[in-house]
């Protein structure tokens, strides 16, 4: 496969003004007949068309309406001979959508239609020039089975319906704005709708619906709620109104993404819109307010402004994840989802900065676009944008993305004219920054405070790691929000931002009579890593007393993973081990007892800093050493702080269910306090764990129960996995916890049983989420996939193999987890790379597998 270029990027010779589209609709056989008015742009000579396909054979090809023979396959493209400055194509094609496996294009799900076109699934349905900057109003017009497919819904408005005498009946729609093709959908097949309306700020009313299958109706309030939330907060935040009559979201159950911002008509995994207290856990609703927000989000942020060309994609999706990111801020709380977010972004983000699919947010180079729908796109392109914010303020980044927004609608634009944007809204130089976008890996920047007289003076360095393909780097702009803590009376002096410009610079503070605590980074200003030698007392301290609740839960968390990553890697003295988990008993004895702090942030301060992240801070590491410590640590501390976790746990049961802050706060920390005391005492946490899943009458105490279950030896976890699996047998997504559950868990059996569930009568290959459920929790679980001998790579190369040919873009996902084998021990490394070059030979590889697996070797 071809490798396509940032640098090669030429605008496409023709226009396409307008499309019209006719299906004739059937599971097995849908016929397509495009029709794509054509205008060549100014000063190109072409006296041709290339159009895309994957996977298509024109029936008849017709130009300017006589059936026309000057056309040519040039692999899977249709080269069509044009030698005017307008005309008129229309082309047939056929396919079949239920041996559409890939689930990209038009394809059947449960018995119904339905599309994905980003990023290149539009020429699977007919040929297109399918590249984003090719925007096109659509009419579309279709027809089939009313029994069949009793719902009839595309882009835009509908314009009209009607029957057949034969049984069929149609309808069509008309999109009046602009888009690229990947923004196309259609969706055909019996479903219900919760309807609703919104009034925009200019008094609008918008027709909401959400369709799903029948019998999910009542599951779909949330999500209505959520998406009328959206719709207010878009208008308030940023200024930002809804643009047609009517807004649709479909629910799917097959579905290889979260969700689709197709224009007025998103496409969505059921897993981000059905919810209810019964199946759903907190987690699940506050993921699918947030999947919600960015896809509405993505109408201003993606669909009136779109991208150029693919390497552009952050531009969409960097921005829209900030977007979804500060509405959850708002609509919960602001600390808790900052610390949510900063999270993700360290265990998926950070671990693929330092390995070898490491790229830009704004990518040079790719062979398959699937490949490129990454953290570091979507998540860090998402932190390098908060980052402008942070420096010019809420106010001048409003206005610069305002500016942004009345410049480039209309159009397909670049990240280049997103940053000009901020630098002339928000006023200020952004050259040094646009470095951010161009390169790879995670800043270190290392710290250093030291007194001089009556001053601390602080010391700052960065260094940013080589990557692939990136061997030198130059410094890039580091915001840092600060605060210095006066040793004396335990407070500071205000906090204060500081931007290290260059590689390194000093900064001095006058007034301070011993050297002050520094808090750093608050906030998570600067997606970096911080290498500072700080006392444990000041950790203590602030871990206590910060005022910043993430520079709190940091602390925190620093205390944790020096201790644990010292251990891991034999650094510790015996000796020094009493004394550091003493110092986190303390700061988490704290914690429990801290009055002040609300439930729900008292519960992220508990989460101890996952395996992958601590991992990430040594060069190589022995999964199964982390584990041990980890796991020590925590029995130590359930053994240690038993009492206040009984307590804890005791209380937090007794708060009756709601989805309010208090009761989601109680439940957080009640299935927190079993994580520990299951470590510590098991027996008594099984008990405790099997009382809960009896009581529960909502998902989250439920499966918390179940998850802790499910890590220890007790008649209690059969009975539970039992009932779990009788009780919700015919709920895919509560399965798919069940799944999950037990690939992920802390059972030393974990690898057998998810052999055992491989077979299991409801797994299969074709469902995206289920696979999702079984391989990536397995592969999530270090101490199960790590196995020394080798058999949980061999799983996990067995499926990539078993899957390519299904569904390849699910397929490639599974190559990462392999991918990192350089950061592991020698025995390791060279099981996951044998495994990873058993894939490579193949004989018949993806596109999207073979491009992850050779940069993994590479
Ligand atoms: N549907 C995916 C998202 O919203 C890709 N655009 O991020
Ligand atoms: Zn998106």
């Amino acid at each position: 496969p071809p490798i396509i270029r940032r640098e090669d990027y030429r605008p496409f010779d023709w226009a396409v003004p307008e499309v019209a589209l006719d299906f004739t609709l059937g599971l097995q056989a849908t016929q397509v007949r495009a029709r794509l008015s054509l205008r060549r742009n100014e000063g190109v000579t072409a006296d041709r068309i290339r159009l895309n396909g994957d996977g298509l054979t024109p029936v008849a090809v017709k130009v300017d309406g006589e059936a026309s023979n000057s056309w040519a396959m040039d692999g899977s493209d249709l080269i069509i001979a044009l030698n005017g400055d307008m005309h008129e194509v229309e082309i047939t094609t056929a396919i079949n959508p239920a041996a559409n496996s890939q689930l990209m294009g038009l394809y059947a799900s449960n018995g119904m239609l339905c599309t994905q076109c980003e990023a290149e699934g539009f020429r699977r349905i007919t040929f297109f020039p399918d590249r984003p900057d090719v925007l096109s109003t659509y009419r579309v017009h279709m027809s089939g089975d009313k029994t069949q497919f009793p719902v009839l819904l595309s882009n835009g408005n509908c314009t009209a319906k009607g029957e057949a005498a034969d049984g069929t009946h149609w309808a069509e729609w008309h999109d009046p704005w602009p888009k690229p093709a990947y923004l196309f959908a259609l969706v055909a097949g019996e479903l219900v709708a919760r309807h609703d309306q919104f009034t925009t700020m200019n008094d609008r009313v918008v027709d909401l619906g959400i369709w799903v299958r029948p019998g999910d109706l009542d599951r779909t309030e949330h999500a209505m709620e959520s998406l009328k939330r959206s719709m207010k907060w878009d208008e308030d935040a940023f200024g930002r109104e809804y643009d047609l009559d009517l807004f649709n979201i479909v629910a799917v159950s097959d579905f290889n993404m979260g969700a689709m911002e197709n224009k007025g008509l998103n496409v969505f995994n059921t897993k981000y819109v059905l919810a209810d207290a019964e199946t759903a856990t907190d987690g699940d609703y506050d993921a699918i307010e947030g999947v919600i927000g960015h896809e509405y989000f993505h109408n201003w942020s993606g669909n009136r402004i779109t991208c150029r060309d693919w390497f552009q994609l952050s531009l969409k999706e960097g921005f829209t994840v900030l977007r979804d990111q500060l509405f959850s801020q708002d609509m919960g709380s602001e600390p808790v989802k900052r610390i949510e977010d900063v999270r993700v972004l360290r265990s998926a983000q950070f671990p693929e900065d330092s390995g070898p699919l490491a790229h830009p947010i704004r990518p040079d180079a790719y062979r398959e676009i699937s490949n490129f729908y990454t953290a570091t796109v979507y998540n860090k392109g998402a932190e390098v944008i908060r980052m402008m914010r942070s420096i010019v303020g809420p106010e001048r980044f409003r206005a610069g993305c305002d500016l942004y927004f009345e410049r480039h609608d209309g159009e397909a634009a670049t990240c280049e004219d997103f940053v000009r944007a901020i630098e002339d809204g928000a006023k200020i130089d952004l050259t040094l920054f646009r470095r951010w976008y161009s390169q790879a890996g995670t800043p270190k920047v290392t710290v250093r405070l030291e007194q001089d007289g009556d001053a601390a003076v602080l010391h700052l360095a960065q260094q940013v790691p080589a990557t692939p393909g990136q061997p030198d780097k130059q410094p890039m702009p580091v915001p840092l929000r600060i605060a210095l803590f006066d040793r004396a009376s335990g407070t500071h002096a205000g906090e204060r931002l500081i931007v290290l410009e260059d590689g390194s610079a000093s900064f001095r503070f006058e007034g301070f009579a011993e050297r002050p605590i520094l808090s750093l980074n608050r906030g998570f200003t600067a997606p970096v890593s911080i290498d500072r030698d700080v006392a444990r007392e000041d950790l203590e301290f602030l871990a206590a007393h910060d005022d910043d609740p993430f520079a709190r839960y940091e602390a925190m968390q620093d205390l944790v993973v020096g201790h644990l990553t010292a251990a891991a890697d034999g650094r510790l003295a015996e000796g020094d081990r009493p004394g550091q988990r003493a110092a986190i008993g303390r700061a988490l004895g704290g914690v429990l007892a801290d009055a002040g702090l609300d439930d729900l942030m008292r519960g992220e301060l508990m989460i101890l800093p996952s395996q992958t992240y601590l991992a990430e801070q040594l060069a190589t590491s022995d999964p199964a050493a982390i584990h041990a410590e980890r796991e020590g640590l925590k029995a130590w501390l359930g053994h240690e702080l038993q009492d206040a976790l009984l307590a804890m746990h005791a209380r937090a049961s007794a708060v009756p269910f709601s989805l309010d802050a208090e009761a989601r706060g109680a439940r957080k920390v009640k299935t927190q306090a079993l994580v520990y005391l299951a470590a510590a005492a098991p027996d008594r946490a099984a008990e405790l764990a099997a009382e809960q899943y009896d009581s529960a009458d909502n998902m989250t105490d439920r499966q918390g129960a179940l998850m802790v279950l499910t890590g220890l030896e007790s008649p209690h976890r059969t009975h539970k996995l039992i009932d779990f699996y009788n009780r919700y047998r015919d709920n895919p997504l509560v399965i798919d916890k069940w799944f999950a559950l037990q690939a992920q868990s802390l059972h030393p059996q974990a690898i057998e049983h998810v052999k055992a569930l491989a077979l299991h009568p409801d797994f299969t290959l074709r469902n995206p989420n289920r696979v999702r459920s079984l391989y990536m929790a397995f592969a999530a679980n270090p101490h199960a996939f790590h196995k020394p001998d080798g058999e949980g790579y061999r799983l996990i190369a067995d499926l990539i193999l078993a899957l390519d040919p299904i569904n390849p873009q699910t397929a490639a996902r599974f190559v990462p987890p392999l991918g990192r084998w350089r950061r592991f021990d020698a025995a390791r490394a060279a099981l996951m790379r044998g495994e990873l070059e058993r894939v490579a030979a193949a004989e018949k590889l993806s596109r999207d597998t073979f491009e992850q697996v050779e940069r993994s070797l590479g």
